[in-house]
């Protein structure tokens, strides 16, 4: 399973360009352009070693709000992030109705993220059953908090996998906090992953800071479920660098201490490295990057201000039925 050196190089680009589209959110929101943004910082590695372990086009996700690594990896554009984060018309989730970050993308297969967190749970382990009973062999990928595994969709969703052996893979991003509550006052095990034995499905712990062990896993999950084999529970552990949401002060509950020495362990820093070592990503190289970044960035950003809002008679739309709309 030896990535060739142009592959390796995507995940790497995947990685800064999800990196640097965030970066830019929290600036704008800083600059009170935006009002609201949440974040997938430290959670790239995750996600884009478990995009590349997929088929973007034929497999399906119903991801959560820290997926923008892996949204991107399946075709969503920086322009359309953008679109999200100002609240603009063509907003590709709901015309601009959900939250930034509540992702959902008709033409890629990824279902609209539900704001009350595990309810996309069941949703997913629906789609797999779906996928089951057509004869399909495409596989449904699902991300979710640690601290949401506390939830009881959790738990329905995945057993309901399990049972039917469905082709869905359930990826636990650890980042160690819900917010401010530690893992440690959440669950009584150090794994969420252990928890797989009693569902009944196979769970592995993985370093989510690490784009290609996470990849490896996937890559066996994928494998197991596109071959009737059932669901995979995997927990990437990894850190969130940064508070909670932009409405979020992370100095209420944890050092700085820890924040930088989580940051050592940056898993785009991490890959950077490991290239560098390979002799895979000469200085020049990574210049040329973060140039070609940096233009989709500012590109995408002058088009979502430039964008037009929503029509204010348009806001009843897809909700309320025609009849309703007059006072
Ligand atoms: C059912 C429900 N309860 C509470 C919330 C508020 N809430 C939003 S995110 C969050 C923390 C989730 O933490 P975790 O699952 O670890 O994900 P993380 O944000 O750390 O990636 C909470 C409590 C919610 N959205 N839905
Ligand atoms: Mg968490």
């Amino acid at each position: 399973m030896e990535l060739s050196k142009e592959t390796l190089l995507a995940m790497y680009y995947a990685m800064l360009r999800s990196r640097r589209l965030d970066e830019r959110a929290w600036v704008l929101h800083r600059q009170g352009k935006i009002v609201f943004h949440i974040s997938g910082m430290g959670h790239e590695a995750a996600q884009v070693g478990a995009a590349f372990a997929l088929k973007p086009g034929k497999d399906w996700l119903v991801p959560y709000y820290r997926d923008l690594a892996l949204m991107l990896c399946f075709g969503l554009t920086p322009r359309e992030f953008m679109l999200s984060l100002f609240g603009k018309q063509s907003e590709a989730s709901s015309g601009a109705r959900q939250m930034p970050s509540h992702f959902g993308l008709r033409r890629a297969n990824v279902v609209s993220t539900s704001a009350p967190v595990a309810t996309q749970i069941p949703h997913a382990a629906g789609i797999g059953l779906g996928m089951k009973m057509r004869g399909d062999d495409a596989v449904v990928v699902t991300g979710i908090g640690e601290g949401s595994t506390s939830q009881g969709e959790w738990y329905e969703g995945l057993n309901w996998a399990a049972v039917h052996k469905l082709p869905m893979i359930c990826i636990v991003q650890n980042n160690q906090y819900a917010i401010s509550v530690p893992s440690h006052k959440q669950m009584a095990i150090p794994n969420v992953a252990d928890r797989a034995a009693a569902f009944g499905m196979p769970g592995a712990v993985v370093d989510g800071n690490d784009v290609l062990a996470v990849y490896r896993v996937m890559m066996d999950a994928v494998t197991r479920a596109r071959t009737g084999g059932g669901p995979t529970l995997i927990e990437a552990k990894t850190y969130r660098p940064v508070p909670h949401s932009s409405d979020d002060d992370d100095r209420s509950y944890r050092t700085r201490e820890e924040v930088a020495e989580w940051k050592k362990r940056d898993p785009i820093l991490l890959f950077k490295g490991y290239l560098e070592s390979k002799g895979r990503l000469p200085p020049a190289l990574n210049d040329d990057y973060e140039t070609r970044v940096l233009a989709e960035v500012d590109d995408a950003q002058k088009f979502a201000e430039a964008a037009p809002y929503p029509a204010i008679e348009s806001a009843f739309g897809p909700v309320y039925a025609a009849e309703a709309h007059h006072a």
